[in-house]
């Protein structure tokens, strides 16, 4: 397969100024007429992109051109064109029905009653119409779509509407301008029966918008929760950046068919329903935060990538990273700060540090790729998050901001580059940030190593930092980031010392941030009365990982004593993993796991610790993240130490105190969704788990009443996965009893196959190859793929590498099948081979051959082909 590269980039030879697209809509044919005005800007042949097309119709400033006037081949048509401007038209027909992987124009649902619509993002439209199809040609779209009105009685389209009128025999029309020039991937159209709410809003600069949510009638009544969190998100980007919306309306929809979470469409926004719809009969509140998370990273995308877009693919990192860093400023800000800082850390080290480790890491911004649709990953959104972070962390909010409207405003209209962005953030500061560049393009995550030196004859603490990036694929040579260390010092009484570093004359604030940008440094610390405990990267101030020999008394107490949220919580991280290190030695009494449970275990019984932040810190380090403290993997082995320890965390509290929190927080239970009664929740799940450890009679009998009672779907789901967990006999009546009560709500379902696949063990494959059975079940639907196989293949570490490696087997068969009806989403099931080549020796040989059997066919997709060469390497 071709390869593109970064360094290959030429800009376009033809642009296109103005777009006239009309849509004959039908669900087996369409017919698309597009009018293209397009201006020369080389000396080259036009050359459009298109496929799957099939060509009616095409001319050249009003003649048709015959055969040999054009070269059609491997998607690209090529027509050579004398003069500096031509407008050229085209007519193709495309058939949405047979499209199932979801790009470009298809149909979500059923025949008779589904809805058409476009996936654009990142190279749909050449599945549409024959177009230059690449972010930096920027175009003004009229749209008009025509269909027959019983059918398809509503017809959306971005931009404004610009008319609507019969056309006899049924059929209807409705015209779309959109004003702002835009690129062809953030193009969209929608028809078919919806329902929709609809709101009045205006902007803070006093533009009257009309806010419209459509879905199908049986989940209308779904969407409020999602203009909500609309509204806010809007207020929100006023007051934080100064950014208004742009237009007169703003639609947002919501299908079940969708590749990925949701697509900012200009104007007309689409969303994945698992991300738009929420209520407290089949929603938990984690699905309410991504709900509110999600609509607002797509509305954040109207300024940071549709306003000012990414110049070609490998700046994608400059959209994605900016907007979930805007979106997670925004859930910050709407919830807890540090409660979402303990999420996104979370996430990044569950999703993206695996990532950079392995066969597929690349840098924020890749130099090269085979298939873009494998590069929205969560190196190029989160990793890129963490780095506009420390951008911001270095500029200060003000300094942010002001570099923020400078970048909008150089760059309002045009298609920018990463260093666009850090030049505008620095122009506005007269900063040279110019040096984060390299973690741009450098993967993998540096280890920084942290040495401290009491002198106590000079009063001294001497803290030396050093940094090492290890090799990752295809890139051994690494240089050093600079690494932004927000750091305090605490005494052993956990108190935090002022700090004054050698050659300072006073002593400034109990908290700062050094930088260390070379590949060591000592920073030397005045008036240090004793060894002093480092809490260091607070508020995780860089996405690396941190090597530092602490004692375990030393994190207890900053467990016990550091005011900041997130760094109790990440003191009692690596506390956590110390404490597990004890647990898989055999060391059932070591230092580490003692110090954890006792820190743990007081701070439980002094009632000093908010539910949700104790709920957070009774959670150590998943399975997954516990992968990396082990040199031979083995799931099963790390699910038996991580075990253990939650064993001896749980006997430390007691029984009786479990029983009794739990009685007490079960006697408050509500289904209200304010953030006290969401900690609550969380926090009777950790301790009916902990529960079921020491007394698992009690646990289960608790838990079957839970789900029983439970007033909304977080306690009901939690009750569910425990009993099947530790009391499985017991489970399967509520199991069923689930399945027939949520039967035809698919995001419910969505959970009921989740839950189960994540069951641990062995015997989970047979329990994924008998839900493959259930009517419901479909390999076409990617949120049902990912609820039984995506959660299986990636959240079920004991279940899916099964030592006998049947899982391996059973799962490639399946991606073969998947791969043939949706590439995207096979490729993303199969990265779950990613790890491979570090399990243990049995394993490892089960899931080589698999691998290599995969790679070596000749038959799939080009997406999943790419993820599987890359991950047999
Ligand atoms: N920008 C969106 C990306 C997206 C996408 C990419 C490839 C294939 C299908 C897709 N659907 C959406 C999502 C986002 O807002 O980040
Ligand atoms: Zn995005």
């Amino acid at each position: 397969t071709s390869v593109i590269r970064l360094a290959d980039y030429r800009p376009p030879a033809w642009t296109v100024e103005r777009v006239d697209l009309a849509f004959d809509l039908g669900i087996d044919r369409t017919e698309v007429a597009a009018t293209l005005e397009l201006v020369r800007q080389a000396d080259e042949p036009m050359r459009l992109n298109g496929e799957g097309l099939e060509l009616l119709e095409l001319s050249v400033d009003g003649r048709r051109l015959g055969e040999g006037e054009y070269i059609l081949a491997n998607g690209v048509l090529e027509i050579a064109v004398d003069g500096d401007r031509c407008t050229l038209a085209t007519r193709v027909a495309i058939r949405p029905a047979e499209n199932t992987a979801l790009e470009g124009l298809y149909l979500s649902g059923s025949r008779d009653k589904g809805f058409l619509l476009t996936q654009c993002e990142a190279e749909g439209f050449r599945h549409i119409t024959f177009f230059p199809d690449r972010p930096d040609v920027l175009s003004r779209y009229t749209v008009t779509l025509r269909a027959d009105r019983a059918r398809f009685p509503v017809l959306l389209a971005g931009g404004n509407p610009d008319g609507a009128g019969e056309l006899g025999d049924g059929r209807h029309w409705a015209r779309f301008v959109d004003p702002h020039p835009k690129p062809s991937y953030l193009f969209a159209v929608v028809a078919g029966r919806l329902e929709r709410i609809s709101h009045d809003y205006t902007t803070a600069d006093g533009r009257a918008v009309a806010l419209h949510i459509w879905a199908e009638a049986d989940v209308i009544d779904r969407c409020g929760y999602a203009m909500d969190s609309l509204i806010r998100s809007m207020q929100w980007d006023e007051r934080t950046y100064g950014r208004n919306y742009d237009l007169d309306v703003f639609h947002v929809v919501a299908t079940h068919d969708f590749n990925m979470g949701a697509m900012e469409n200009k104007g007309l926004n689409i969303f994945n329903a698992k991300y738009l719809l929420a209520d407290p009969d089949s929603s938990t509140d984690d699905e309410y935060r991504h709900v509110e998370a999600v609509v607002a990273h797509e509305y954040f995308h109207n300024w940071s990538g549709n306003r000012v877009t990414c110049r070609d693919w490998f700046q994608l990192s400059l959209k994605e990273g900016l907007t979930v860093f805007r979106e997670q400023s925004f859930s910050a800000d709407m919830n807890s700060a540090p409660l979402k800082r303990i999420e996104d850390v979370a996430l990044l080290r569950r999703a993206q540090f695996p990532e950079d480790a392995g066969p597929l890491s690349h840098p924020v911004r890749p130099s090269q790729y085979s298939e873009i649709n494998n590069f929205y990953t969560a190196t190029v959104y989160e990793k890129g998050s963490e780095l506009v972070r420390m951008l911001a962390g270095h500029l200060g909010r003000d300094g942010f901001r002001k570099g923020m409207d400078l970048y909008f405003a150089r760059h309002d209209g045009q298609a920018a580059t990463i260093e666009d962005f850090l030049k505008a953030l620095g122009d506005a500061n007269d900063a040279d940030l110019s040096p984060y560049l390299a973690w741009y393009g450098q993967a993998g995550t540096p280890r920084l190593t942290a040495e401290g030196r009491f002198d106590a004859a000079q009063r001294r603490y001497r803290l030396t930092l050093r940094q090492r990036t290890p090799a990752t694929a295809g890139q051994p040579a690494k240089q050093a980031v600079p690494i932004p260390v927000r750091l305090s010092l605490f005494d052993h009484s956990g108190a935090a010392l002022p700090l004054r570093l050698e050659g300072e004359d006073r002593a400034g604030d109990t908290e700062r941030t050094v930088v260390l940008d070379g590949a060591e440094h000592a920073f030397v610390f005045e008036d240090i009365d004793a060894a002093p405990v480092p809490s260091l990267l607070r508020g995780f101030s860089a996405p690396v990982i941190l090597e530092c020999d602490y004692l375990p008394g030393e994190l207890a107490i900053l467990l016990r004593h550091d005011p900041d949220g997130f760094n109790r919580w990440e003191a009692g991280q690596q506390l956590a993993g110390l404490a597990y290190d004890d647990c898989r030695d055999g060391n059932v009494d070591g230092s580490a796991l003692r110090a954890w449970t006792r820190a743990l275990a007081d701070l439980f019984a002094g009632g000093g610790v908010d539910d949700a932040l104790l709920a957070e810190l009774l959670t150590p380090p998943g399975e997954i993240e516990l992968v990396e403290r082990q040199a031979e993997r083995d799931p099963e082995r790390i699910r038996i130490a991580r075990q253990a320890m939650l064993r001896a965390l749980a006997r430390r509290i007691g029984a009786e105190p479990l029983r009794e929190r739990y009685e007490q927080l079960r006697a408050a239970t509500s289904a209200a969704l304010d953030a006290p009664s969401q900690a609550q929740r969380q926090l009777k799940r950790r301790l009916l788990d902990l529960l079921a450890l020491v007394d698992p009679a009690g646990a289960a009998e608790r838990a079957l009443a839970q789900y029983g009672q439970a007033p909304g779907m977080t306690d009901r789901l939690a009750a569910l996965a425990t009993v099947a967990t530790y009391a499985s006999p017991s489970a399967e009546e509520p199991i069923a009893h689930f399945r027939r009560r949520y039967d035809g709500n698919a995001l419910a379902l969505d959970k009921w196959f989740a839950m189960q696949a994540m069951l641990p063990g062995a015997e989970a494959l047979a329990r994924v190859q008998a839900l493959e059975g259930d009517p419901a079940f479909t390999l076409k639907n990617p949120n049902r793929v990912q609820s039984l196989l995506g959660s299986f293949a990636r959240a079920n570490p004991t279940g899916f590498h099964r030592a006998d490696g049947a899982a391996y087997r059973w799962l490639a068969d399946r991606l073969v099948a998947i791969d043939a009806l949706n590439p995207q989403v096979a490729a993303r099931i199969a990265t779950a081979f990613n790890g491979w080549k570090r399990l243990e020796p049995v394993r490892r040989e089960a899931a080589h051959a698999v691998v290599a059997g995969l790679a070596a066919r000749t038959d799939l997709s080009r997406d999943l082909t790419d993820i599987l060469a890359r991950v047999a390497l």
